[in-house]
């Protein structure tokens, strides 16, 4: 039987989070620390690879059958403009900080696709140890550096918040070995028992931790290739491989769910479902679809991030909802520290808000993001305010995006040498280009834009609020990516 806790893990968390409250970081554990532990919510999120904004039914697939999710949106709120980024290191650091990627610290202030996420980071799961929590990942961490070997053991989650961690330090492109905390336990993983495994191991943690506030991390190694599926759903779906690993997602969303509803956990655990990114479509059969959004993963079309999202707290978030309002992963943080009587860190800014009330369907609740920004890797191209999305003016493949953008569909590659504005609510397809008719707003974006290219930064410019560490020269040091062109 595995360990559900290693103590000197727990202990050595334990002593970051309080150094780092302690450390003028301005951590308000007093606040959280009032209210009783037994009133404060439990939060299991489940973030899924490259799981596309269609691949869900509730979502509009007509092949995969997801039922549980289904069920869990029908019991829960569907939310149908929610962002992640647009690759998955990026994507992680941002759930984790509530901050866009480029302006959280990495490793030596590295200008890398899989960042190594700086130490000196405040993660969602140090905010809730601060307010009480138990805290465990199970999966795809990714940011230690994007290596199965030779990635730095001192960024594991078990440095970063995490009591406990059960699960592969990067993607699964070629191998994957499980750690156990810090410890690697079996090396080339059987692909085809990962879903099950991740979820029999959270069960678990949930089962030995039902009496005190817990933080579950789930973050999938699939659908991101290469996939894998146990016999009992091998060849079972419409949509091949892909859609095997889909419908065992569900039904281990649904075990998850069932655990928390024999536990009596029903009405104090959110359950929120996301992906990471869009689908990776030229992989064909085992890729996935952003139905009928533009583009996929690795663009700044929305189909490369705006993600198929679910949310589900029975006696919180109302039943059989859907909120069409901006949010993102980049709001976990905040609103997640909110329920718990906690708070960010109040010495760096945060871009995330706190989203409660679009999340309890509070009469009239609008998006409290004014703005969001899309990035591909450190390149700021497009700015999203209202049902208003402006592309900003860039060639068809910049040097400084990644090599992978040349793998999304061709049309879908293309020179914008102006501004293009597109109305989501009436063309969520970004076909039909407005700039000409709306020269008020994009001049309003474009603003925006201007802002964001100067706070958070851009591929040659370190943005004033972006945080760097390190001795080594400030981000975005693009020299060596020019060079090449
Ligand atoms: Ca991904």
């Amino acid at each position: 039987m595995p360990p559900t806790h290693d103590t000197s893990v727990s202990r050595r968390s334990f002593l970051k989070a309080a150094s780092l409250a302690a450390a003028a970081l301005q951590l308000p554990r007093a606040i959280g620390a009032e209210a009783p532990a037994e009133k404060k919510p439990n939060f299991i999120i489940i973030f899924t690879d490259d799981q596309g904004y269609e691949d869900i039914g509730c979502f509009g697939s007509k092949q995969i059958r997801t039922p549980r999710l289904d069920k869990m949106a029908r019991e829960g709120m569907k939310f149908t403009s929610f962002y992640a980024q647009t690759v998955c290191g990026p994507s992680r650091a941002a759930l984790m900080t509530g901050c866009y990627p480029l302006r959280a610290a990495k490793r030596n202030n590295q200008v890398d696709v899989h960042p190594y996420l700086h130490a000196k980071e405040i993660t969602l799961a140090e905010v809730l140890k601060t307010a009480g929590y138990t805290t465990a990942c199970f999966g795809k961490w990714d940011l230690a550096g994007h290596r199965q070997v030779g990635y730095d053991p001192k960024l594991l989650p078990t440095r970063q918040g995490f009591d406990y961690f059960f699960g592969t330090p990067t993607s699964n492109d070629s191998v994957v070995n499980l750690l156990r905390n810090e410890k690697v336990i079996e090396k080339r993983a059987d692909m085809n028992t990962l879903t099950k495994r991740y979820t029999d191991d959270a069960i678990r943690f949930i089962t030995d931790n039902k009496d005190k506030p817990f933080l579950v991390y789930m973050p999938h190694t699939m659908p991101h290739t290469r996939l894998g599926a146990s016999e009992q759903f091998k060849g079972k779906s419409k949509r091949g491989l892909y859609g095997d690993v889909i419908e065992e997602i569900d039904w281990n969303v649904g075990r998850i769910l069932d655990t928390v509803k024999s536990l009596s956990l029903d009405e104090k655990t959110y359950v929120l479902f996301f992906s990471d990114n869009g689908p990776w479509v030229i992989k064909k059969a085992n890729g996935g679809s952003a139905g009928v959004l533009r583009g996929a993963k690795t663009s700044t079309w929305e189909g490369g991030l705006r993600v198929p999202c679910i949310m589900r707290a029975p006696g919180r978030i109302p039943a059989g909802k859907v909120c069409g309002e901006i949010a993102s992963t980049l709001d976990m943080m905040p609103t997640l520290a909110a329920l718990a009587g906690s708070k960010p860190p109040g010495d760096r800014v945060i871009d995330g808000h706190d989203i409660s009330a679009l999340m309890h369907g509070r009469p009239g609740a609008k998006s409290p993001t004014k703005a969001f920004y899309y990035y591909a890797h450190t390149h700021l191209q497009a700015v999203r305010s209202g049902k208003w999305k402006l592309h900003l003016p860039r060639a068809a493949q910049p040097p400084w995006t990644p090599r992978w953008a040349r793998h999304i569909k061709a049309e879908d590659v293309i020179d914008i040498p102006k501004p293009m504005l597109f109305d989501l609510d009436a063309d969520i397809g970004e076909r039909k280009d407005l700039a000409d008719k709306n020269p008020e707003v994009v001049a309003r974006l474009l603003k925006l834009a201007k802002w964001a290219r100067e706070d958070i930064g851009d591929y040659n410019v370190a943005g004033r609020n972006a945080r760097f560490y390190d001795p080594q020269p400030k981000r975005p040091d693009m020299a060596k990516w020019l060079d090449k062109t």
